[in-house]
Parts: structure tokens; C-alpha cells; sequence
């Protein structure tokens, strides 16, 4: 049967030693919680670092067997190893740039990145040992982004998940990384990408086809013949286990200590781990701004701030643990009072129980994250409050800001809203907290840890299937031979070819693609052949055409159906059309000329084209819908079509169509044999066009009206020299 294997940098489970005997106590974390559903059933398992340092052999083997028990599998490192890779590479380069502090706290080492590769080959080592053909391997976070591509090698098959738990960044930032197409190479080994947010995958994919030679179409990205999903994936809590933990005996106890020691005042509760992304430092600052501003309310409100010791051996991390004590003290000594503390600050970390009487009794809970992929403190908090009050500050830098809207959303580095927000929290009418929080709770209910574990699985298997659909649709093997068979078995074919990124590779210069002699040799067996009819359908020019293909036994179609020109007679154009319009719309393209460096017109007959081919990228695409919804009202009046191609935007007479063009054609005859290819948008309406039993082949593997795909002109060029050559065979 085929097993799913979680992977991620730490296994879910705390190993200690006493009397030595290894101790395994299971983690309670959400993605723990969330994954136990997977990994515990049938012969799945999770693979990860055990958290401690192990080096005798005997002593490994006999963690491993203890892990064994329940499901999980070692990746045993040394201390270099964690040192160079874990806090090293991951926390000193690819934590902090992505949290947009590269400037100030990225430090970029060569054996630390060498060791991050090893370390991830590592992992791989030990997925290959228990990974077999059909499982699905789904991989967490940034310690492991090389992982995806070093399985995917070995295993070109498997199904392979990805989820990136912090934020991904602008490519601004990535782009810093000296080795940043290593790494999206690593993670474009995965079938599906999940992130936090819908900003991240759009950061994702502007940073993707800016640094690789990758191409995509929304949300696909076609690499090395594969289509990679991206998406985002909100992830969720176990929202039934922090409803529930209020009304068991030891949190109740616990929640009545809390409201007797702080019955006179209103309590601020603060969780993070020690991190620079989680504002800390700017919170505290904020807090005593409030106190200094509003000295009422001196004695009336305490800040309860746990801050969970973490990465205690990265420098920068010592240092502001340093800054977050001392400011601590001095707020404390500043405003303490006999009977008052404003801060009640603890640098450790406390049970579940703890955590969920301090949720359940706080009146406002105050999240303001510089950065933070989701934050789950926020929907803990959230999902505590079983009577529906309280109040949630959050910051609009924490990926939870985007669905728990109801919050007072906050910039982490404005102090003085931070300040005023914490006074708006703390005079919120009881009425107007129900409202909000019963908004937050619906949220955090649906969109829950179950929830997000369900929709990622399921995705990544409806992506297994659309790469399967893929390959059966590409012209090769099996499908390619029976279209070639069905070619040599008929008598009157007709072969319709689009010209550009059909037959020639897309240039940087219009001019440039101009037919070479091996296209020439290919379409003269094919226009040898008495049963074939061959027309070249193209955009282009006819003039254009006629200095390229005059010559040759090839019916032309130019300018989208504009004009045609049968063998050797004269070009012949679309009666009753008229360009009249070129001289409203002309002036309005060229101010997008002056506009956008490196954009230019072409004139056609009955089109204009503004091509941005040289354009600075993103700004082309940009001004090119902007010009497309000015341009919308104006075309419809005057009977346009916008037609968006590859880097252009073309508009002509709406009379004009390939489409139309290849049906008048087909009409005309009894074809035994219809073929059609083209790529882009305009060759669409061919394959519409035509009747049920034509084989149309789209070029490129985007979504298309085609029965079948071929990737580039030269698999095009290739299949066309295999359709001639099944008609030489037959013939000996
Ligand atoms: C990363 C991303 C993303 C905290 N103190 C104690 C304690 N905690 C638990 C909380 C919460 C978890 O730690 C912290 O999760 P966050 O999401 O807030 O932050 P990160 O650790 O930075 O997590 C983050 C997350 O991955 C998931 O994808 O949301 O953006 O940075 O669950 O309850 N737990 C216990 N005692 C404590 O004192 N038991």
C-alpha cells in the first residue's frame, strides 16, 4: 500500500536521558496535532532531526527503535552539522532575509551553505531508504528547500508536497541570496507549493521567473517539462483542543489564580519565542509610551509577556534577549508601584495548561509580529475564547491578519497606534467584542488544522493527476504513433502551421525569425507529398510572407485571416473591411510608446500591434493591461478585438479571425486528415474552429482548446519529419 512520509526538520516528540534511559515525550504543537492524523496511521512516517546530539551507534540504534514505535525515523546530526546548517544557514541567512532583515542580520558563509546541502542530502538518504514508487513525501520549511529536487532526482516520479512556514519574500530580498537559484531549484523538485499567504505565492512567482528560465501561467509553473502548482494554504489550529482546555479541572484553577492576582486590572497577555521578526522590543516600547502618555492608567493594566528562550546559541539572538530584559526592568522600575508591576515578564516556557488559562483570562491579546508567515498565538487566542469576548491586536505583517479581519490590525513599527489600540481594546463595549470575536472564532473553526491538512493532501493528489493528463495528451509514444499512423493511411490532408513559437522559436527582434534552411527542407517534403495541403496561418504580414514562403507550394494566410494568397497567384484580401479606426487608436498607443522604454507599434493592414517584447519585465505586462481596459469600451464601439499574445497586444478589425480563416478552408473540401498547430491565443480560435475529428496541437503546455501538446519548434519540427517519413516507409 502507499504511504504518505511527513518530513520536516524536527521530529514532533522531546528526547531526554535519565539514569540512561532515553525518555520520548510527544510535542504538542499544532503542526504535531495536525499531521497526527497522517503519520500515526497505516506505514506512514515522519522523518526528522530527534532534537538531541547522539553519538554512539549503540545509543542511536536504540532511539531509532524506540521511534520506530511511534512512527518516526532519525536523521541524526552532529553538532557542526547544527551549528553550520540549522542555526548557521538557516537561521542566519535564510530566517532573516526572508523576514526582510537581510541588511541587518544575514551573513552569508560558504561552509555554512556546504553544509546545508549536505544536510539536506542527508534527509534524502534517509526518505530513499523507506520511499517506493506511488507514496507521497511532503516536506516542511526552510531548513529543507534543496530537498524537494535532491528526491525528486532519484525518484522522478513520487509525489512530492512542499510548505514554507515563514514568509517568502520580495524578490528584492531573495534575490541578495548568493545562492538563490540553488535554492528554488530545490524547492521546484516539489509537484505542489504551499505557502501561508496569497502574498507569498505571488512573491513566490515574480521572484521564480525572474531568476530561472521557468515560465507560468497563473498559478503553474512549467520547469523541466513538469507543471508545479503553487498556492497558498492558510494553515489552521487545533481549534477543538483550546475550546475544550478552559473547562478542564487544572485550567480552571489555574484561571481563578490569574483573575484573583489581577482582579483590579485589566491584563494584556503577550506570547512569542525569542525572535527579532516577532516586535517584542517594539511592543514594550509601546506599552510604556501608553504609560507615559496615560498616566490614569498607572495600577490598571499589566502586561503579561511570555517570551520562549529559542536559537539560544545565534549571537544576534543572546543580544536581544539582553535588549528585551533590560527594557523589561526599566518599564518596571520607571512605573513599579508597592502594590503594582506593569510587566510581568518570564523568559521560559510553561504547559499547555498554563498557556490556555492565560488565553481564556486575558482581556486583550496583543500579536504585532514585524513579520510572521501565519501566527498561531493569534488563532489560539482566538479560539480560547469560548465566551466570545476579548480583545485581539494583531499585526497586518502576520499572515493571520489576512483572514482574521475582525482583530484591531496594527503596523508593527507605528508605536503610537500600537499605544492607541491597546486603550481601544481595553474601553471596547462588551457588544462590539462579541461581535468581533464571534466572527474570529467561525474562522478559526473552519479554517482549522484538519482543514488545512485535508485541502493540501487533496491538492497535491488532483496535481499527481494533472501532470498524468499532461503526459497523455504530449505528442510521444503511443498517442504520437497513432496520429502518425492515421496520417499514413489517408489521402487528402490538409496541415495548418502558425508560424511564430510554432515553427520558430520566439526572438527578441520580430525580424530575426526568419525561416532557416531546415525549415525550408521540411516543408518541401511535406508540400512534395500530392495529399497534403499545407497553409501557413500567421499574424504576420503578408508582404512578410510573401518574401519567406512566395515561392513555395504553401497556401498563406496572413494577418490572421486578413488576407490569403492560394499558390501562386495573387494576395487577395477580407472584402468590406475597414481601418478607419487606426487613426483614433494609433495616438492613444503611441503615449504607451513614450511611456514604457522599449515598447513599439507595428501597422498592419487591418491591425495594430503594440509589442513590449524589450520592455523592462513587469512593467510591459503592467502598462499592457492598463492599455487592454482602456482600450476596452473604445474596441467595442468601433467592432475590435484585443487579442493579449506573447509580450504583445494586438487590435484589429473583430471580422478578422484564424479561426474563420481555417474553417472556409476545411469547408471547401473533403479532407480525410486535419492537423492543426499553434501557440498562443489567436490560434486558439483554430482549434475551436474545426471540426471534431481534426488532430489540434498546441505548442507549450498551457491550457488550450488542443487535443495534444508538443513543448517547442523543435519537437513541431520533429513530428512533422516523422509524419513525411511514415509515408516513405509505406511507400517501399
Ligand atoms: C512558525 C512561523 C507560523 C509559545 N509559547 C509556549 C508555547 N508556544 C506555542 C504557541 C504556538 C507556537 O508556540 C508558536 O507559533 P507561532 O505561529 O506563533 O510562531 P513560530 O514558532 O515562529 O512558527 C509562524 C508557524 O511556524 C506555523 O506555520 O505560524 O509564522 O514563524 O503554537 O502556542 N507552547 C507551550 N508553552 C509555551 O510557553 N506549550
Amino acid at each position: 500500500m502507499p504511504k504518505t512520509i511527513i518530513v520536516s526538520n524536527r521530529l514532533p516528540v522531546k528526547i531526554t536521558q535519565a539514569d540512561g534511559e532515553y525518555q520520548l515525550s510527544p510535542s504538542e504543537g499544532g503542526l504535531a496535532t495536525g499531521l497526527g492524523s497522517i503519520y500515526k496511521q497505516h506505514n506512514n512516517v515522519w522523518i526528522g532531526w530527534p532534537g538531541i546530539e547522539v553519538n554512539s551507534d549503540e545509543d542511536k540504534s536504540a532511539i531509532t527503535e524506540k521511534l520506530k514505535e511511534i512512527s518516526l525515523m532519525p536523521v541524526f546530526l552532529s553538532q557542526q552539522e547544527i551549528s553550520e546548517y540549522y542555526e548557521g544557514f538557516s537561521n542566519e541567512v535564510l530566517w532573516p532575509v526572508f523576514h526582510y532583515y537581510a541588511s541587518t542580520y544575514a551573513s552569508y558563509k560558504q561552509s555554512n551553505w556546504d553544509h546545508y546541502r549536505e544536510v539536506n542530502q542527508k534527509f534524502c538518504d534517509e526518505i530513499l531508504k523507506v520511499a517506493k514508487a506511488g507514496d507521497t513525501i511532503w516536506i516542511h520549511d526552510y531548513q529543507l528547500l534543496l530537498l524537494p529536487a535532491l528526491v525528486r532526482e532519484v525518484m522522478p516520479d513520487v509525489s512530492i508536497g512542499f510548505f514554507l512556514h515563514i514568509p517568502f519574500p520580495s524578490n528584492e530580498m531573495f534575490r541578495l541570496i548568493p545562492w538563490r537559484s540553488e535554492l528554488l531549484e530545490g524547492m521546484l523538485g516539489a509537484d505542489l507549493l504551499g505557502f501561508h499567504t496569497f502574498d507569498d505565492v505571488r512573491h513566490f512567482l515574480s521572484t521564480v521567473t525572474r531568476i530561472l528560465p521557468v515560465t507560468s501561467s497563473s498559478n503553474i509553473i512549467t520547469a523541466n517539462d513538469r507543471s508545479i502548482v503553487v498556492e497558498s494554504f492558510p494553515m489552521g489550529i487545533d481549534d477543538k483542543k483550546y475550546g475544550s482546555l478552559p473547562l478542564t479541572q487544572e485550567v480552571i484553577e489555574q484561571v481563578n489564580q490569574i483573575k484573583e492576582a489581577f482582579k483590579d486590572t485589566k491584563l494584556i497577555l503577550s506570547i512569542d519565542r525569542l525572535d527579532y521578526s516577532k516586535g517584542i522590543l517594539q511592543r514594550l516600547e509601546a506599552f510604556e509610551l501608553l504609560l507615559k502618555l496615560h498616566p490614569e492608567y498607572i495600577g490598571k493594566i499589566n502586561l503579561y509577556m511570555i517570551v520562549v528562550p529559542s536559537r539560544e546559541n545565534v549571537p544576534q539572538y543572546v543580544h536581544l534577549h539582553d535588549q528585551i530584559d533590560k527594557k523589561a526592568g526599566s518599564i518596571n522600575a520607571l512605573y513599579r508601584t508597592m502594590d503594582w508591576s506593569p510587566v510581568h515578564y518570564y523568559y521560559r516556557s510553561f504547559p499547555i495548561e498554563m498557556l490556555s488559562a492565560l488565553y481564556y483570562s486575558a482581556d486583550v491579546c496583543l500579536v504585532t509580529p514585524m513579520r510572521d508567515g501565519m501566527n498561531l498565538v493569534s488563532k489560539e487566542y482566538v479560539a480560547s475564547r469560548v465566551n466570545n469576548d476579548g480583545v485581539l491586536i494583531l499585526s497586518e505583517m502576520a499572515g493571520a491578519s489576512k483572514k482574521l479581519i475582525d482583530a484591531i490590525i496594527v503596523n508593527p513599527n507605528n508605536i503610537g497606534e500600537i499605544c492607541r489600540s491597546i486603550i481601544q481594546a481595553i474601553k471596547m463595549p462588551l457588544a462590539e467584542q462579541r461581535e468581533r470575536m464571534t466572527q474570529m472564532r467561525q474562522n478559526v473553526s473552519k479554517f482549522n488544522i484538519a482543514h488545512w491538512v485535508k485541502i493540501f493532501m487533496e491538492r497535491l493528489k488532483e496535481v499527481k493527476q494533472l501532470q498524468r493528463s499532461m503526459q497523455t495528451r504530449h505528442v510521444s509514444g503511443t498517442t504520437g504513433q497513432s496520429i502518425i499512423n492515421r496520417y499514413a493511411k489517408t489521402k487528402n490532408r490538409i496541415i495548418f502551421l502558425d508560424y511564430d513559437g510554432t515553427l520558430v522559436d520566439f526572438k527578441p527582434n520580430i525580424a530575426q525569425a526568419e525561416p532557416d534552411k531546415q525549415l525550408y527542407e521540411l516543408l518541401s517534403l511535406l508540400t512534395e507529398d500530392p495529399a497534403n495541403h499545407v497553409v501557413l496561418i500567421s499574424g504576420r504580414k503578408h508582404e512578410n510572407l510573401s518574401e519567406w514562403f512566395g515561392n513555395k507550394n504553401i497556401y498563406l494566410i496572413a494577418e490572421h485571416g486578413a488576407w490569403f494568397r492560394q499558390q501562386n497567384t495573387s494576395w487577395h484580401k477580407i472584402s468590406g473591411l475597414s481601418d478607419a479606426w487606426k487613426q483614433d487608436i494609433y495616438p492613444l498607443l503611441e503615449t504607451y510608446v513614450d511611456r514604457t522604454p522599449g515598447s513599439f507599434i507595428e501597422e498592419k493592414t487591418y491591425s495594430l500591434v503594440w509589442h513590449y517584447r524589450k520592455a523592462q519585465k513587469g512593467l510591459g505586462e503592467l502598462r499592457a493591461n492598463e492599455l487592454a481596459n482602456n482600450l476596452k469600451y473604445l474596441a467595442s464601439d468601433k467592432g475590435l478585438q484585443l487579442l493579449p499574445g506573447d509580450k504583445v497586444l494586438e487590435i484589429k478589425n473583430m471580422e478578422v479571425n484564424k479561426g474563420k480563416a481555417a474553417a472556409l478552408l476545411v469547408d471547401k473540401n473533403d479532407y480525410d486528415f486535419i492537423i492543426a498547430f499553434g501557440d498562443d491565443y489567436t490560434d486558439e480560435d483554430i482549434f475551436k474552429a474545426l471540426p471534431d475529428s481534426a488532430i489540434t496541437i498546441k505548442v507549450g503546455s498551457n491550457i488550450s482548446a488542443a487535443k495534444f501538446y508538443l513543448r517547442n519548434p523543435g519537437e513541431v519540427r520533429r513530428f512533422l519529419l516523422d509524419l513525411t517519413e511514415s509515408t516513405v516507409v509505406q511507400d517501399k
